[in-house]
């Protein structure tokens, strides 16, 4: 123990008592602030993955951290079986920020999709009159949406699912970006829902192509299913507009959002529907403890705004664009890469080797050597996503690392 450095103690602390569901990139940080973050023997680093886009607004954004400091003070929590002072202002606040008549506040992104799944399968038996226990609701294939037995249940990865069954029923799977497959899945008069990412993150930030959304749209209309939005991990600016299906101009019938919504400070999600859809949950039906807290409203409404005030939006689709044209020459000059793909500050570089070989891994390690911390994703792709705070200076500054970088590989 005593040659150890502070960064490996914690590090060993860690593979001692807590269980093994992750395996981090070796890096102990201990603060953040905007763009940077600090590990525990003080050396700098950019942030390249943004808490997998939770937080958006910034390290402890002080607008935030004021919110969350001042309502910590006054009340914290108390229960859904009373009302706050809160919660009201929030509903009112999210359902018209982005366009719905009802917000259902839960607290992980998971728990988001579990709740828009409950009220999918309520709305099939109550609204749209399918016979008890027969709704399916169909997903696509390397779909991504959280770590709960039912949403497991419906993953095509065997990391995600395999050795945890038995499975919960009623999911159907199409392949991704591929209008006949779905067109041809809702023909089946006992579906209610579809159920998809805009963009798949986990899949290797899986962009789809033009036209995909908007025909999700209309497929779902004409079978009268309801088209469930998945925007957790590419939602609140992150993508260079506001939600990543504004990009097509189509409306999701349930929207869920997490992870941003609290700018990655407190865990928030949010299910927002029309109340024809809504309106099917009754009291007693649903509900979470921390669900619509105080603190968390006063959070959430600080971090919207934060992204509205600061031109968020906007900002991710410049940068964005900037990164993918740089990495684009990067591309061309590189043998060892073999692309890059995203929209806004969602990227991806994919790594020109076998799936199973640790080149993104040795990239990540060689990028955190030289100050900018980014995750590897499945297939050897390195997932690029900072923060949106940063600046074009930042930007060119980070540029030049991952150059540099890549360039000794
Ligand atoms: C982890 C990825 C990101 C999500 C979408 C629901 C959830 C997520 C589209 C569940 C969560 C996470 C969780 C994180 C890794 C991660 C991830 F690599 F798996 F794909 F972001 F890129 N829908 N995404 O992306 O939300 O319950 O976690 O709040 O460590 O598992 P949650």
């Amino acid at each position: 123990m005593e040659t150890m450095t502070r960064a490996e103690e914690i590090m060993e602390i860690e593979a001692r008592y807590g269980a093994h569901n992750y395996h981090p990139l070796p890096v102990v940080l201990e603060k953040g602030e905007g763009v940077l973050v600090w590990d525990v023997d003080g050396k700098q680093y950019f942030d390249f993955l943004s808490a997998y886009s939770a937080v958006n607004q910034g390290h402890c954004h002080p607008r935030i951290i004021g919110a969350l400091e001042k309502q910590a003070k006054r009340l914290t929590l108390t229960s859904r079986a009373f009302y706050n002072d809160k919660l009201g202002v929030y509903e009112k606040y999210i359902s018209e920020y982005f366009g719905f008549d009802k917000v259902l506040p839960m607290n992980s992104g998971a728990e988001g999709v579990e709740t828009a799944i409950k009220i999918a399968r309520r709305w099939a038996y109550d609204v749209k009159g399918i016979a008890k226990d027969q709704a399916k609701i169909v997903v696509a294939g390397e779909n991504f949406h959280g770590r709960t037995t039912t949403i497991i249940s419906f993953s095509t990865d065997p990391d995600s699912y395999g050795g945890f069954g038995p499975y919960t029923p009623g999911f159907v799977n199409v392949p991704y970006n591929d209008l006949e497959a779905l067109a041809s899945a809702l023909e089946d008069s006992n579906v209610a829902a579809f159920l998809v990412e805009p963009i798949q993150g986990e899949a290797g930030v899986n962009v789809p192509s033009d036209g995909y959304i908007r025909g999700v749209r209309e497929l779902c209309t004409k079978h009268n299913v309801l088209f469930i939005d998945d925007e957790i991990q590419t939602g609140i600016a992150r993508t260079g507009k506001l939600l990543a299906i504004d990009h097509e101009g189509v409306r999701p019938d349930i929207l869920i959002l997490g992870k941003a919504i609290s700018g990655g400070v407190y865990p928030v999600s949010a299910v927002l529907a029309d109340d024809a859809i809504m309106n099917v949950i009754k009291p007693g039906q649903h509900g979470s403890t921390f669900g619509g807290n105080p603190l968390a409203c006063v959070v959430a409404v600080e971090a919207l705004e934060v992204i509205r005030d600061e031109d968020l939006a906007k900002n991710a689709q410049v940068l964005g664009e900037g990164f993918r044209e740089a990495m684009a020459e990067l591309v061309d000059e590189l043998d060892i890469l073999k692309g890059v793909r995203g929209k806004g500050l969602l990227n991806a570089v994919l790594i020109n080797d076998t799936p199973e070989s640790s080149t993104a891994w040795d990239m990540c390690m060689a990028l955190k050597e030289n100050g900018l911390l980014a995750k590897p994703t499945h297939g050897n792709i390195i997932r690029f996503a900072p923060p949106l705070v940063m600046t074009a200076e930042q930007m060119e500054t980070c540029i030049n690392i991952i150059s540099d970088t890549l360039r000794k590989f």
